[in-house]
């Protein structure tokens, strides 16, 4: 079998299929380990519309309480060994063949696109603008940012990393996972939308189980040129992201794990790398 290394070499157009365990070094719990009150829901439970329509207090103050630890994380080794495969000089080092790098991440926290911004302000080089800027579309958030809003009525989306986003929302985090319950709070109180005559409830900008996920197209075309998927922290449970580097596998294509544990993922995989990511990716790609 082919050292995985030469396998990078050969590689043309390669993805990277990320979940909640590329954060984890950051300190964003997985979906399986959040924390007190949280753990008695089944995170999945309340990241659906039939959630939110049933009890937007509730779903607010759990995203409230996750944007509140992703407002104080900071990218990890992985995400930032990610970022500079975004930058042609670098990817070209250690993919000399390749044409195209794009990272398709489930995560919802911005720590990728925040190691993109952090690697521009450091990347100093005589080369050309174009070979060591990364480039932003390399990145596809897939299912949507926990700092940015959607109105439920007008549907116009916009960052907002506000903490927190509103008054009633202030602490919850903490009272919540102290008092084990949670807060009723009127929907007037909620965040909403300020955009002229709208007022509209405003809800994460993400999405949720039964919704479509971004780019789904563009996603689709790119999984099928791919010949190397690297999936990375994810337990690859949840569809479709989950069905991608199969996908790579049965045109042809050569797939590898880097995860903590064994997962649904890693059966057909060419390579396996158990360990924190954080770890191993800088090992094999940087
Ligand atoms: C959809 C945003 C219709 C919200 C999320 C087949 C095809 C299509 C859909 C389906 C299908 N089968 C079922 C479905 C429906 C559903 C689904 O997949 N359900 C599952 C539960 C069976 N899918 C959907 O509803 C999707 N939409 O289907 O639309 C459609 C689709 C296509 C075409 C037309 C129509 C929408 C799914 C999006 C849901 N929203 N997030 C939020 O975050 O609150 S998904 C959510 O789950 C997060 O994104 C998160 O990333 C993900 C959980 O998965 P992981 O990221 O893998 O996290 P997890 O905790 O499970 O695992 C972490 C892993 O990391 C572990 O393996 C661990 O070992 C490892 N790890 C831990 N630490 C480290 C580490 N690894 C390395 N280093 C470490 N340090
Ligand atoms: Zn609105």
């Amino acid at each position: 079998m082919q050292k995985f290394r030469e396998v990078l070499k050969s590689s043309k157009n390669i993805i990277v299929v990320a979940g909640a365990g590329l954060s984890a070094a950051s300190g964003i719990p997985t979906f399986r380990d959040g924390g007190g009150l949280w753990r008695k829901y089944e995170a999945t439970s309340l990241a659906t519309p039939e959630a939110f329509h049933e009890n937007p207090s509730r779903v607010w103050q759990f995203y409230h309480m996750r944007r509140e630890i992703v407002q104080k994380a900071k990218p990890n080794a992985a995400h930032m060994v990610l970022a500079a495969l975004s930058v042609k000089e670098t990817l070209r080092q250690i993919c000399p063949s390749a044409e195209s790098f794009t990272l398709i991440t489930q995560n919802i926290d911005g720590l990728s696109p925040k190691a993109l911004d952090q690697l521009t302000g450091t990347l100093t080089s005589k080369k050309t603008f174009e070979e060591v800027t990364p480039k932003p579309e390399s990145i596809i958030e897939m299912h949507g940012r926990l700092l940015a809003t959607l109105c439920t009525e007008c549907e116009h989306s916009e960052a907002n990393d506000d903490s927190p986003i509103c008054a009633a929302l202030k602490g919850t985090e903490v009272i919540v996972e102290k008092q084990e319950q949670e807060l009723e709070i009127p929907l007037s109180d909620l965040p909403r939308c300020t955009r002229p005559n709208c007022g509209g409830l405003l809800r994460p900008d993400v999405v949720w189980f039964g919704e479509v996920p971004y780019k789904l197209e563009e996603i689709d075309e790119i999984v099928r040129q791919a010949d190397l998927a690297i999936v990375v922290g994810t337990s690859s449970t949840v569809y479709p992201a989950a069905g991608y580097a199969s996908e790579v596998a049965d045109n042809g294509g050569k797939t590898a794990v880097f995860n903590l544990d064994r997962s649904a993922g890693d059966r057909k995989a060419n390579y396996l790398f158990l360990g924190p990511c954080s770890e191993t990716l800088p090992q094999m790609l940087a």
